[in-house]
């Protein structure tokens, strides 16, 4: 059994709050939301952070085109944010990469 937390989600050990899910990627609604809109969107292949993610375009883009679709799904017609926090300075917690979608208010600049 894996010790990383989405993978087990990916492997439907522990079932996530699915929004959306293609053959390489799987969208899920992040458990503390910080936007009326918060899904993560993560590559089923386990990979660290969204740098290692560039050695696997074809995950890469899926991820990008999922969390498009989340985006049309939830009409967030008027912007969203993608977010990818990469290492502990950046605040990632979880090293599965995974992809902040977040809309449904007004975003602010620069966040914190
Ligand atoms: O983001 C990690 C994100 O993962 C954070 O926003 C909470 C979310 N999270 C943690 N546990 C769960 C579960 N069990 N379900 C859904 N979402 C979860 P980071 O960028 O690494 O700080």
């Amino acid at each position: 059994m894996s010790d990383c937390l989405f993978c087990r989600f990916v492997a439907r050990e522990i079932e996530p709050a699915v929004v959306a899910e293609t053959d390489l990627s799987l969208a899920f609604k992040d458990i503390n939301p910080q936007a009326p809109t918060h899904v993560l969107v993560v590559p089923k292949r386990h990979v660290p952070n969204a740098g290692a993610l560039a050695a696997y375009p074809e995950e890469l883009a899926d991820v990008i085109d999922l969390a498009r679709t989340v985006a049309e799904q939830e009409g967030l017609d008027s912007g969203y944010r993608l977010v990818f926090n990469t290492g502990a300075d950046a605040g990632q917690t979880v090293f599965h990469v995974h992809c902040h979608l977040l809309g449904g208010r007004q975003l602010s600049w620069p966040p914190g």
